[in-house]
């Protein structure tokens, strides 16, 4: 079993930088300078707690390259791509396109390497010189929307990426799951008509994109039945996470049959999360992605990329990130000395108003047609 992995310094170059969490400083409103909450260090520590490990020596590295324009316009408007260009031209960089993405000055070669490293993850599972891949890039993509970016998002990258695979090797059926706490809304724009892309997004509900995400969104027109939705509420931990896994996205999984399995990986659903109010830990980051693995092996040969999207506690997010990567690449677990804190919280076990929400969402599968 071979995992590809793909990271790249510059990832840890893009600058989104004096900012206040979210918002532009600004004395006038209170708000005083400090840092972007999608700044590099849950990345880099991810990186770096993979080197300090050893896991990085089970790892096949994929050298990320820049994602062509023809491969950018491939999810976006050439005005978006145009705009990305010329504010990186400017000496204080520009922003994505909700005046909370911000980027330094030369930020759009750092999103097309993000783009790239995603697309080549992704080639590499085709090609089958491994079996799974997983890129930990910067800036992250699934709230990227056609004509422009958004929550800390420039490029889409995953929907460039599953674009190139189907115009390179004629891939047929492709799954996405994103377990990013926020709403795959951009990813899920991008497919909302297509039945042969089959876009899942399990979230809190209603953090971000604001009223985005509900159970009622299930894609348009042809598409209609295949994006699925799963908002559960504040306050769910391993238990009603693993049964969201078990109890809809597999079943999903199953009645669509894909030949790929793409994953938007965030990990701000994670216990000690500044975004966001759910409290999975690294263990149930492990068996999700145990429970996807077993599923992409009946379906699909194990083929599955994952790209990276949020995530903010810098001191957990890398437990949670090596997690998953042990178990794409079937290493013994590392272990997470948090576990015994965050694990042993109150109400991990599925809630009945978590299990209520999973009810309905089941019922939601029928529309998937059995391929
Ligand atoms: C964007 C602005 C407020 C919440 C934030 C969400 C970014 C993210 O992690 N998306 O997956
Ligand atoms: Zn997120």
């Amino acid at each position: 079993m071979a995992t590809g992995y793909v990271y790249h310094e510059l990832y840890a170059w893009h600058d989104t930088g004096s900012f206040v969490g979210m918002l532009p400083a600004d004395p006038r409103l209170g708000l005083q300078p400090f840092q972007h909450f999608e700044n590099a260090e849950t990345k880099r520590r991810i990186h770096e707690l993979i080197v300090a490990t050893g896991l990085i020596d089970r790892l096949v590295r994929i050298g990320p390259r820049k994602a062509t324009d023809e491969e950018i316009l491939l999810a976006h408007t050439e005005d978006h791509l145009r705009r990305m260009v010329e504010q990186s031209e400017q000496d204080r960089g520009g922003d994505a396109g909700d005046g909370g993405s911000p980027f330094g000055k030369g930020g759009v070669e750092i999103a097309r390497l993000a783009a790239g490293g995603v697309i080549e993850a992704v080639q590499a599972v085709l090609d089958g010189t491994v079996d799974n891949a997983y890129a930990l890039v910067r800036p992250p993509g699934h709230h990227a929307l056609r004509e422009h970016g958004m929550g800390f998002c420039m490029f889409a990258n995953l929907v460039i990426a599953a674009k190139a695979a189907r115009r390179s090797h004629g891939v047929e059926r492709i799954a996405v799951v994103d377990w990013d706490v926020h709403h795959g809304n951009g990813t899920q724009a991008a497919f909302a008509d297509d039945p042969a892309t089959l876009t899942i997004s399990v979230h809190q509900d209603r953090v971000f994109p604001p009223d985005s995400g509900h159970l009622h969104e299930r894609g348009t027109g042809a598409g209609a039945g295949y994006a699925l939705n799963i908002p559960l509420p504040p306050g769910t931990g391993n238990g009603g996470y693993l049964e969201a896994m078990r109890r809809v996205i597999v079943p999903a999984l199953h009645r669509f049959r894909p030949d790929l399995i793409l994953v938007a990986s965030g990990y701000d659903a994670n216990a000690a999360d500044p975004l966001a109010r759910q409290m999975v830990t690294s263990a149930g980051y492990r068996e999700l992605t145990g429970l996807l693995l077993e599923a992409a092996a009946e379906l699909c040969g194990g083929r599955v990329a994952m790209s990276h999207e949020g995530g903010y506690n810098p001191v957990y997010v890398p437990f949670c990130g090596l997690a998953v990567i042990e178990a794409m690449a079937g290493v013994e677990p590392f272990p997470d000395p948090f576990e015994p804190n965050f694990g042993g919280m109150g109400q991990q076990e599925l809630q009945p108003h978590q299990a209520a929400l999973l009810d309905r969402a089941v019922g939601l599968l029928a529309d998937i047609h059995p391929a």
